[in-house]
């Protein structure tokens, strides 16, 4: 039976913008108050995740949250007898809070959960904890939602075994797949669950950053591997260099991207290197590769501002691997030089870099990785899938066609104040919910 990795992107939501909400995140502390194109952002994901369908990988949509979130909004006190009231005595009293309950921030689904396909699960089925993300406000309001649109694109309790967020506090601080990493040497065998944090929950038992947050603890990903029924041997936990948190490596896709058995990687990216290689080789008999990118060739600085590692790394044949980058490492030289080097080298199964145009998403600190979430299907697995939330040429169209009608095309700052954009995303959600088939999935819905 074949079993293949399918993505499954967030579709950017109708109120992308640039915030500035996210320390330690240089693009999106970088980039605050810039006015963002919302339908530019949505077009371009779905252009990533349509390069992908036509090279036949299996392609999948993830719908994007509904903001800003009335729920919060009243919970902070926010008054008024509608929801457009309750938006401008927010927006009056405290556009920050406002702002954070805005933001689009459901589209980097690398976030959105955990995910342990069933050949490394103790009961065979496919395991998903969403992940709590208390490290930032706009994040952590996610959890729910992003549940419910789980079960509605994997409804099959008899194939996919959801679990809830771990507990909302910091020391099971837990990012998601951003953190995550599977190797495997067939998608179908059982894999080695690669999971990495950048601190332990207490502070004073180890290493962890300076000057901006680590996101994840150890704790949060030992829970999700007990929650997944994973084996002890092949689980592999390591902790990230804390100086590269500090210089914006705020997820370990900023610095690392692995598949079946190859781990691309920068040599600053962990803290014991030695460790990790050992842990990792040691249950594969035939070759892994670890190609690594020494800080000669690219700096960390480079690997941030290009986001060369958060690129996808996507198996199309037996020993050829390709690399899809953002159009941030095309433009950055040492970058570009170091991946022509690579793909001419022939000595790794990455043979073939594609570059694509996220450039709305990058601007928040979204490249490419952050946009999709992996999740590794069996044919009856992917069957009972929901079919509505798979890419096709009609359905491309379609939300392509959807976009055009309800986005704008220009968000700012002044914008986020203004009820009518909640009363648009509802409008456009609401269909979006009949086009993937995902019944009541919002708030708003109930
Ligand atoms: O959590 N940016 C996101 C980017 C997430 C990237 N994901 C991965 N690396 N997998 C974050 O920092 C910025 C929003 C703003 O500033 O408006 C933001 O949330």
């Amino acid at each position: 039976m074949k079993t293949s990795e399918a993505n499954f992107d967030g579709l950017i939501g109708p109120t992308h913008n640039y915030a500035g909400l996210s320390l330690g995140n240089v693009a999106s502390m970088g980039n605050k108050k810039q006015v963002s194109s919302p339908k530019e952002a949505a077009l371009q994901g779905l252009l990533k995740m349509k390069t992908l369908y036509d090279m036949g990988f299996v392609q999948g949509v993830l719908a994007p949250h509904s903001r800003p979130h009335i729920g919060y909004l009243k919970r902070l006190g926010f008054n008024g007898k509608s929801e457009s009231e309750v938006i401008v005595d927010a927006a009056k009293k405290a556009p920050e809070i406002l702002a954070s309950l805005t933001s689009a921030s459901s589209m980097w689904t690398a976030n959105a959960a955990t995910i342990s396909p069933s050949a490394d699960t103790q009961d065979g089925r496919v395991h998903m904890t969403p992940a709590n993300l208390v490290n930032k406000f706009h994040r952590y309001i996610e959890a729910s939602t992003t549940s419910k649109i789980l079960k509605a694109t994997f409804p099959n309790e008899d194939y996919f075994a959801h679990h809830s967020a771990l507990p909302a506090h910091e020391n099971f601080g837990d990012e998601g797949a951003a953190n995550h990493t599977r190797f495997c040497t067939d998608y179908g065998t059982q894999g080695v669950e690669f999971f990495v944090y950048g601190r332990k929950a207490d502070l004073l038992s180890g290493p962890h950053p300076k000057k901006y947050p680590a996101r994840q603890t150890r704790e949060a990903a030992e829970a999700i591997a007990r929650l997944h029924g994973l084996k002890k041997e092949f689980t592999v936990f390591a902790q990230q260099n804390p100086e590269v948190i500090d210089q914006g490596v705020f997820h370990n896709d900023v610095i690392a991207v692995g598949n079946k058995n190859c781990l691309f990687y920068h040599e600053q990216a962990y803290l014991n290197t030695e460790q990790v290689k050992q842990d990792i080789a040691k249950h594969f008999a035939k070759d892994f590769y670890f190609v690594e990118v020494k800080a000669s060739e690219v700096s960390v600085q480079e690997a941030v501002e290009s986001y060369l590692f958060n690129s996808q790394l996507l198996t199309v044949s037996d020993d050829k691997m390709i690399l899809l980058v953002p159009e941030e490492s095309r433009t950055t030289p040492a970058v570009w030089n170091y991946l022509n080097y690579l793909t001419e080298s022939k000595q790794t199964p990455i043979q073939e870099v594609v570059v694509r145009d996220v450039k709305q998403s990058m601007k928040n600190g979204g490249g490419p990785a952050c946009l999709r979430l992996r999740i590794v299907l069996s044919e009856v697995e992917l069957k009972n899938t929901n079919p509505k939330t798979l890419l096709n040429e009609q359905l491309y169209n379609q939300l392509v066609g959807w976009v055009n009608k309800h986005y704008r095309d220009q968000l700012s700052e002044e914008d986020l104040a203004d009820p009518m954009l909640y009363e648009e995303s509802c409008r456009a959600l609401d269909e979006l919910t009949q086009i993937l088939d995902l019944g009541s999935v919002y708030d708003f819905q109930l």
